[in-house]
């Protein structure tokens, strides 16, 4: 038994520095594999003999049960906040400020990261409690969710009592992966990656968060109990040795016009950093200054937020459209005159949700300004009301389908809008071309037209009836002749063989993307087995929690879904797991940025074949890239990569190094 017990620490210890390696320096000795392999030995081990269980346990990092509500928490520190400054004149009268307290004063200078601020209170070197700053005197308990962030440590090699502080956020990266995720399942999007980051993290349930890929940077120590450090860059070299990811590019500066070169220096590797930051920290470096320096009210008078300026451009709001996505929702867009902004020509723009439009009293006609939120997705951001002239409309959603004219409906807890009708002619056809899209069904030849073609003339009233077309009545169609009608069929025919993930996202159930569609094939290996799952099993499926695990059941409940799936099951399409093809390690410890429109492959193909061989996607371009995969119409990443000589490679180079499993 005791040997039992050391090996399973002994797997602890291993999978927490091999987690170090990964999640907080960024730079692994093993491959994923490998430590997956670790990870389900100890969760076997763990499962045998619970008389072992430790709920700080690498394995425990998966978020428990979903809350009602989070408790408050008072902070016994508060946590401050910074005063802003928009100019170096103005930074400039703040450094004259503190040096009239100091003799002399040493700077450092950090990255603002743009997240959420948090507490971490530790106790017997283990992780207690997780706030966020809330007022900065009572905060939110959401330590349950904070457990989930695996650069967290949840225990430490320090015993007395210890408090920080950090910014949670998210990276680039896995915000345009969560929002690629929302848009397929037509999900609100989030506008940046701070929402998603506070949406991430102010979740009632913890496995949601648990999948959202957030990271944490620590800036301080709030409170330390049996240490004492001359200045702040010493107190953060001692978290750093404690295991903590400390906030990354400090500089040491002794002046201010070494700050303001920093600053400028930071601001050119903006757009490089894996994150993004809303401005630059400056703090007096000594921490017995700092006291000497004290506080305002809200404020530490011996730190300071030098923010840049965000890119906005002012232009007319022409329209506002709404869209019927195969889920019903329905959404507004703004459609703009086109500006260029941030190295691109904006035309349209997200207005989110109703309730947005409302709270910036958004008109059409008005004068607005924009903004490339995260440098991604243009969003409007205020009107120029000044610039009103009496002849602005107000926008309201339409509270029938604008398709169809049903029934719309708001669901409680939701901010999007659905057309309720399940016949809506356009969440139909939306939901059929989902259906034959690429990660789905995959069906050559079968875009948006042709679905409406073969919806117009009568020859299909679902998806399933695809599978039942014969080649006369396709042939008679306008702009069909007898090649293109010969080859739809076949592609028709050819995805019946496609393995069960691409039919279970083609399905359309709600929340499911096609990478949850993946682990629940993996897990139930069939259609059946998927249908007859019960809540609970459902919720066993990495990344499905119990909104999802509802939706797929009360998917499977309905009586219509079940005759499609008869009709798609009695065509002979395939409903059961086929056998894995055995992966390589191709890309092993590489990094792949994709840019530019593809035209072989989507995105999430692409990515999927990276990943399978081993491989890493990362959104922005650095030295770190190995390669640069290039579509047509590639902009700034191109340049980049160039710039940096990172190996730039086609869609043909990318087919060939796969297909011959050998490096370009
Ligand atoms: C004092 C120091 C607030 C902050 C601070 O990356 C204070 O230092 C603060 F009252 O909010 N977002 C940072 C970041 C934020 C803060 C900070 N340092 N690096 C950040």
């Amino acid at each position: 038994m005791e040997d039992i017990k050391n090996k399973i620490e002994e797997l602890r210890k291993t999978l927490e520095y091999h987690s170090y390696r990964y999640y907080v320096l960024d730079n692994p000795e093993i491959p994923d594999s490998e430590y997956d392999k670790l990870m389900k030995e100890l969760e076997k081990l763990e499962k045998k003999y619970p008389e072992y269980f430790d709920p700080n346990s690498p394995t425990q990092r998966v978020g428990g049960a979903p809350l009602k509500e989070f408790n408050q928490v008072r902070h016994n520190v508060p946590m401050l906040s910074l005063q802003d400054v928009f100019s170096f004149e103005e930074l400039k009268d703040w450094d004259r400020r503190v040096r009239s307290e100091l003799s002399e004063v040493e700077y450092v200078v950090e990255l603002k990261i743009d997240g959420l601020s948090v507490c971490l209170s530790y106790e017997n070197g283990v992780l207690k409690t997780a706030a966020t700053r809330g007022d900065g005197v009572v905060g939110e308990d959401v330590t349950q969710n904070v457990r989930t962030i695996k650069s967290v440590p949840l225990k430490i090699n320090y015993l007395n009592p210890l408090e920080v502080r950090g910014e949670v956020y998210m990276p680039k990266d896995a915000f345009e992966k969560l929002n690629i995720q929302r848009e397929e399942m037509e999900e609100p999007l989030f506008a940046n990656p701070r929402n998603a980051a506070a949406g991430s993290l102010r979740q009632l349930d913890p496995k949601i968060t648990a999948q959202r890929k957030l990271d944490i940077f620590i800036f301080n120590i709030q409170r330390i109990e049996g240490k004492d450090f001359e200045s702040h860059s010493d107190a953060l070299e001692f978290l750093s040795s404690l295991g903590f990811k400390v906030s990354p590019k400090r500089i040491i500066c002794s002046n201010i016009d070494e700050v303001i070169k920093s600053i400028q220096e930071l601001g050119e590797m903006r757009g490089e950093l894996p994150f993004e930051i809303d401005g630059i920290v400056i703090k007096v470096n000594n921490l017995k200054d700092r006291e000497k320096l004290g506080q305002t009210a809200k404020a530490p008078r011996w730190a300071v937020a030098y923010k840049y300026p965000a890119e906005k451009k002012k232009t007319k709001l022409i329209d506002i459209i709404v869209q019927v996505g195969r889920t019903g929702a329905i959404t507004p867009t703004a459609i703009l005159e086109p500006v260029r902004i941030a190295g691109s020509t904006v035309s349209r723009a997200t207005l989110h949700n109703e309730d947005y439009i409302r709270q910036k009293d958004i008109r059409i006609g008005d004068s607005v300004i924009i903004q490339k939120a995260g440098d991604i997705i243009p969003e409007v951001v205020e009107v120029v009301f000044e610039e009103r002239d009496g002849d602005e409309v107000i926008f309201n959603m339409p509270t029938k389908c604008p398709e169809c004219g049903g029934d719309v409906v708001r669901e409680e807890g939701e901010v999007a809008v659905r057309c309720t009708n399940m016949s809506c002619p356009a969440q139909i056809k939306r939901s059929i071309i989902h259906f034959a899209s690429r990660d789905a069904m995959n069906i050559e030849g079968l875009g948006p037209q042709i679905v409406a073609l073969l919806l117009d003339n009568g020859l299909i009233k679902d998806a399933a009836d695809l599978y039942y077309l014969n080649f006369d009545d396709v042939v008679k169609l306008e702009r069909m002749g007898k090649k293109s009608t010969e080859n739809l069929l076949k592609a028709i025919e050819n995805s019946k063989q496609n393995d069960i993930d691409k039919l279970i996202f083609a399905l359309g159930i709600r929340y499911v993307g096609s990478k949850t569609a993946k682990n629940l094939a993996k897990a139930f290996k069939s259609i059946d087995n998927l249908m007859k799952a019960t809540f609970e099993d459902l919720t066993t499926v990495e990344e499905v929690g119990d909104k999802m695990a509802q939706s797929i059941n009360a998917f499977f409940k309905e009586e219509h879904n079940r005759a499609l799936i008869e009709r798609l099951r009695n065509a002979g399409v395939n409903f059961t797991l086929k056998e894995q093809e055995g992966t390589s390690d191709l890309f092993n410890g590489l990094t792949f940025v994709l840019t530019g429109t593809l035209s072989k492959y989507t995105r999430n193909e692409a990515t999927e074949l990276i990943e399978k061989f081993g491989g890493k996607v990362s959104s922005s371009v650095s030295k770190k890239t190995n390669y640069l995969l290039c579509g047509e119409d590639a902009g700034s990443k191109l340049k980049k990569a160039q710039d940096l000589g990172v190996k730039i490679i086609s869609e043909d180079d990318f087919e060939k190094m796969v297909n011959e499993g050998e490096l370009l």
